[in-house]
């Protein structure tokens, strides 16, 4: 049957990419949307790390994450001063190419984006779209089509561009393109079914975040926050398990752990009851202030693998301005807890902002200490400046580069709120990092860990 609508999730350009349980969640709800009025949905991934015509199968590692395919590309000029190189992750374009042809005309094709500066990818997507089906409509959604609309109408040549949570507005630009097939969708899910496998399957059960944190995009994204009846999100982990075998699932909320007792306490005790053994991922950070003896108990029985925090810094001056949403001594507390209930310190990461505006890598490495200290692992995440958020206006001040001129330089790894970068320093931070995460693992006991903190 011909398709009625190409979904493209399409190439990462970056200095690094890792598939930790990556997939473009967005893009295949609308799939399933569609697919629930009848349309003929197909998927077309330039980043699958399962496509048969991959030159060399990338490496996977542990609960469905690995490698990309990768290619080097040359590096942007304006990064010359960034000692790393540039690559293009996903297929080559070869390969791209002969799955639009395969996949046949559609009448629409649904394009998604992510990352602000990962516009390359989607620029060069909807070209080979336009270039291989010239007369088909291409309509552009994402992060980066919200965040930064104006741009994405210039540069990226779709015939529509949609910004802000997928409306209406994008129902009934379809069905005034093109009348649905009258395929039967073969299930209500987002289409993690038109992949070429399921590694895993991605999870939002809840929209937005009742917090306001200033290097954050969430209120720009999603601006009311909004939770999913807990039953329909237990049956839907209950239908890829039992359906098509899988055992991982990584949580994308914002705020996952949010009014806990009637949320995601009913959806775990569901999966308890019907007895299902399962793996469970946070890589977007939950709240440390949520976790109490019985949460943690919770998500130690349910199968929760892999945790991340936000605690952003142990900096008093900075959390004073930089995060309202956990307070420093949330941490002890909420690792005491989860160590009780059975966690490991390797489980347990804590994220911890660096690269921001006026800040030095001592910082870094005392809150890295800190949370070392109190028996979790650092996790060194670099700030990403993102438009229309309270911190920008400091990034614009700060940064070595126009900011305003070009998402390129919303790039984390390039550090753009450094004004001189000294990469040495920032390899050395990183080592010092690493290796307290492997004294975590190392020294990891239930009782908890003996690190002297250093003081601030
Ligand atoms: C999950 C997530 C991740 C995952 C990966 C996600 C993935 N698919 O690859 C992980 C945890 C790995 C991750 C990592 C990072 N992330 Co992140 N992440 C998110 C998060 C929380 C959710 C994205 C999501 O899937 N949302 C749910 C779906 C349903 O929403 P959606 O995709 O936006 O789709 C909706 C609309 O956009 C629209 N839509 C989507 N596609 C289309 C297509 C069409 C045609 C239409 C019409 C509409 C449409 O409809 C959908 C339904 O409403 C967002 C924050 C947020 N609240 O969105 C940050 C966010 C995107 N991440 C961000 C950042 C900073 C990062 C990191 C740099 C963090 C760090 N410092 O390490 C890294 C970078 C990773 C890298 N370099 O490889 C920033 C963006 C930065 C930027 N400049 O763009 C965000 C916005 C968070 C923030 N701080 O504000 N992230
Ligand atoms: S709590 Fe997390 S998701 Fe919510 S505003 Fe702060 S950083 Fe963003």
């Amino acid at each position: 049957m011909a398709v009625d609508v190409l979904l493209i999730n399409p190439w990462i350009y970056d200095f690094a990419a890792y598939d930790l349980w990556a997939r473009p969640l967005g893009l295949f709800q609308i799939g399933a949307k569609l697919r629930q009025v009848g349309y003929q949905v197909a998927l077309l991934d330039a980043l699958d790390p399962f496509h048969p015509e991959l030159p060399k199968p990338p490496r996977r590692k542990s609960f469905g994450t690995g490698h990309y395919f990768r290619q080097p590309v040359p590096k942007p000029v304006f990064f010359s001063d960034v000692p790393r190189r540039f690559a293009r992750y996903g297929m080559p374009a070869e390969v791209f190419k002969q799955e639009l042809k395969r996949l046949g005309p559609p009448k629409v094709i649904l394009v998604t984006s992510l990352m602000t500066y990962w516009y390359p990818g989607v620029v060069e997507a909807v070209r080979l779209a336009k270039e291989i089906y010239p007369e088909v409509p291409v309509l552009l959604g994402g992060v980066y089509a919200t965040l930064c609309p104006e741009h994405a109408r210039t540069m990226v040549g779709a015939d529509l561009v949609f910004s802000g949570p997928e409306d209406k507005s994008l129902f009934k630009a379809v069905q005034d393109l093109v009348k649905p097939s009258g395929a039967k969708a073969p299930h209500p899910y987002p289409v993690f079914d038109l992949q070429t496998h399921i590694p895993y399957v991605v999870i939002a059960t809840s929209y937005g975040c009742p917090f306001g944190c200033p290097y954050c995009a969430s209120k720009l994204l999603q601006p009311t926050f909004r939770q999913r009846d807990p039953e329909e999100v237990a049956s839907e982990i209950e239908f890829w398990h039992k359906s098509y075998g899988v055992i991982d699932f990584a949580f994308y909320d914002d705020a996952l752990l949010l009014n806990f007792d009637h949320h995601l306490g009913v959806i775990l005790d569901k999966i308890l009851s019907k007895g299902l053994k399962l793996r469970f991922h946070t890589p977007n950070a939950l709240h440390l202030r949520f976790i109490t003896p019985e949460v943690a108990h919770l998500l130690y029985q349910a199968g929760f693998e892999t945790l991340r925090f936000g605690l952003e810094t142990a900096d008093p001056k900075r959390r004073a301005k930089l995060d309202h949403k956990v307070s420093v001594e949330d941490l002890p507390r909420a690792m005491a807890y989860l160590r009780e209930a059975g966690f490991r310190g390797e489980q347990l990461g804590v994220y911890l902002l660096w690269g921001l505006p006026d800040q030095d890598f001592e910082e870094v490495k005392a809150s890295a200490r800190y949370v070392a200290y109190h028996g979790a692992s650092p996790y060194l995440a670099e700030y990403s400046p993102i438009p229309k958020t309270e911190l920008y206006q400091e990034a614009l001040r700060v940064s070595r580069y126009p900011l305003d001129e070009d998402p390129l330089f919303h790039n984390n790894s390039c550090f753009p709120c450094l004004s001189k970068p000294d990469w040495e320093a920032i390899e050395e931070t990183k080592r010092y990092v690493r290796a307290l995460r492997a004294e975590v693992k190392a020294r990891s006991t239930p009782r908890g860990f003996h690190l002297k903190p250093r003081p601030f």
